[in-house]
């Protein structure tokens, strides 16, 4: 058993297609052992975006990031860093593949519907960002 850090960005929760990607993860045997909806202020997307931050969709980002409403979960499962990886698709939704989140929900690279960790370590940074132990069954 594995966890990863997903988030239902700004324009996917304005979307209201927050139920129908959650369906995606249970369907495909991903458990929400936390979640919660809430609003990132800049400095917090920052923060959780540091390691992008030499980027120059930095500032952009950040901006979209703390737009509006987010959902964070836990999500639980085998493989369940690699495997919310593949549900989402390409950070680019004109390279992802049919049938993934983001091709059928995001609008461009930027506003791409879901975040997902992309290893162990960010992992593990991102749930505890977002999580305390006690939030987490
Ligand atoms: P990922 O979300 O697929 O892991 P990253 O390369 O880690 O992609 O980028 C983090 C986020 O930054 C992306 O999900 C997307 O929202 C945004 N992003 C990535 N590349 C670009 C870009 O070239 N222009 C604008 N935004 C970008
Ligand atoms: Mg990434």
């Amino acid at each position: 058993m594995e966890q990863t850090l997903s988030i239902i960005k700004p324009d996917a929760v304005k979307k209201n297609v927050t139920g129908q990607i959650i369906s995606r993860f249970e369907q495909n045997d991903l458990r929400i052992v936390a979640m919660k909806r809430i609003q990132l202020s800049k400095a917090e997307a920052e923060g959780f975006y540091y390691v992008h931050k030499e980027r120059p969709f930095f500032e952009s980002l950040t901006t979209f990031m703390s737009e509006g409403p987010i959902v964070v979960m836990v999500l639980e499962g085998e493989d369940a860093i690699a495997k919310n990886r593949a549900l989402m698709g390409a950070t680019n939704p004109a390279n992802a593949e049919s049938g993934t989140i983001r091709k059928d929900f995001a609008d461009d690279i930027e506003r791409n519907a879901v975040h997902g960790s992309d290893s162990a370590e960010s992992a593990a940074f991102e749930i505890l960002y977002f999580f305390s132990g006690m939030e987490i069954r």
